[in-house]
């Protein structure tokens, strides 16, 4: 895992961290998440940006990293998130709507498997009246090609009433709901190919707020997903952080029970970074569930400076002391407290950094806010121990 990771005395007693450790398992995490890849098919206006936007809280067309793969075809992507941005399709072009849909499939399907389309969100305006008989042709093209489509009913305006709070749509959009739950043609039954309804706004009429009927649209997308993109999809998306603790956790516990391991022959407390290399990988893997790319965010330097106040013996040394009997050995009861809080801390600092309350470039000087909660969990597991 970490044999390459580098640790040497400095002249004031205290150890460099090689960062590698921590990049290493970062990137190895990256590419065993993989990266989940979303269709998002519309007319051009319908809001699709917005919604990607929404969602994934990164805008990959601006980004610029798209490739016209063949017209009316994007295909913009980072590590975790591929968007098929597909336009909708000209009334009066020679070829119809699904026979172009179905050729663009075709393309994509030639793709490498690391861009094969997850999920579709097929969005249409939530005031059209109906599907057209195009829209339905074309959401039978993704259902024979096997994909799981969402019918995302996009910019719905939504009313709150002031008295319940609660949200109700207008009479019309009701009506086009009640269609789509029960389509029908000339009073004949018919069958479209969507597997949800999801009515979604990403701000409201006067262009504020932070939208309305995202979380379903999330929480469907992953249920949808195949089994094996769902957790690129809990990494690429932004709005559910409870998914990522419940990736980050395990992560946790693996790397507490390896320290434990590691200091079943107590470590004194100078030698505490051999500790080291198993905290900073679990730290880059959970960087990686947090979508972080703290290589490039953070000067070399800086992170190293975060490994060795997460992992230094400052802390070491403090929570020691709040042990008593412990000397200053760490044991493996110890070790592995450390580790959880270490883990627990970090989780929480990248949350603030993903979700864009912490500048990335602070994190080196926050950290000193995080460890000391980091303490209080050890002084608990500590007088558990004590109480036992
Ligand atoms: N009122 C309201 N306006 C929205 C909403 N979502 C997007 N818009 C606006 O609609 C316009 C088009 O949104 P985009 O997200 O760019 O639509 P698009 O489908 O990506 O458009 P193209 O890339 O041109 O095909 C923008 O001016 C948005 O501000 C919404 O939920 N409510
Ligand atoms: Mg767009």
């Amino acid at each position: 895992m970490s044999e390459n990771t580098s640790i040497e005395p400095t002249d004031n007693g205290l150890h460099v961290l090689d960062e590698s450790a921590f990049l290493a398992a970062t990137s190895e995490a990256k590419g065993r998440y993989g990266r989940f890849n979303l269709a998002v098919i519309g007319n051009s206006g319908v809001g699709k940006s917005s919604l990607v936007n929404a969602v994934f809280g990164r805008d990959l067309a601006e980004v610029g990293r798209g490739l016209p793969v063949t017209r009316g075809v994007n295909y913009y992507h980072d590590d975790s998130l591929g968007i098929w941005d597909v336009e909708g399709f000209e009334i009066g072009s020679e070829v119809s709507p699904a026979a172009m849909l179905r050729e663009h499939l075709e393309t994509i399907a030639k793709r490498p498997v690391d861009e094969q389309i997850s999920v579709v969100w097929y969005c249409v305006h939530a005031t059209s009246d109906r599907l057209t008989p195009a829209d339905i042709a074309m959401i039978r093209e993704l259902d024979a090609a096997g994909l799981p489509v969402i019918l995302v009913l996009t910019k719905v305006d939504w009313n709150k009433n002031p008295i319940s709070g609660k949200y109700t749509v207008s009479k019309d959009l009701e009506q086009f709901v009640a269609w789509l739950t029960d389509p029908h043609d000339n009073d004949q039954p018919i069958t479209i190919h969507y597997q949800r309804v999801i009515l979604t706004s990403t701000r409201d009429r006067n262009g504020k707020g932070s939208g309305h009927g995202l979380g379903e649209l999330v929480t469907e997308t992953l249920a949808l997903a195949p089994e094996t993109d769902k957790d690129a999809f809990r990494i690429a998306q932004r709005l559910n952080l409870p998914w990522k603790r419940e990736l980050a956790r395990p992560i946790i516990a693996a790397a507490a029970t390896a320290a434990a391991t590691v200091a079943a022959t107590p470590i004194i407390v100078a030698d505490a970074p051999v500790l080291a290399p198993i905290q900073l990988g679990m730290m880059g893997r959970i960087a990686a569930i947090y979508d972080l790319e703290l290589k490039t965010m953070m000067s070399a330097g800086a992170l190293a400076q975060v490994g060795l106040q997460i992992t230094g013996q400052a802390l070491a040394r403090s929570f020691l002391k709040v042990i008593p009997g412990a000397g200053n050995a760490i044991n493996a009861s110890v070790a592995f407290a450390l580790t959880t809080a270490t883990g627990e801390g970090w989780m929480r600092l990248c949350e603030q950094v993903h979700t864009g309350k912490l500048d990335p470039e602070q994190v080196a000087n926050m950290w000193g806010a995080y460890a000391p909660a980091a303490l209080d969990v050890i002084r608990k597991v500590a007088q558990q121990k004590i109480a036992r």
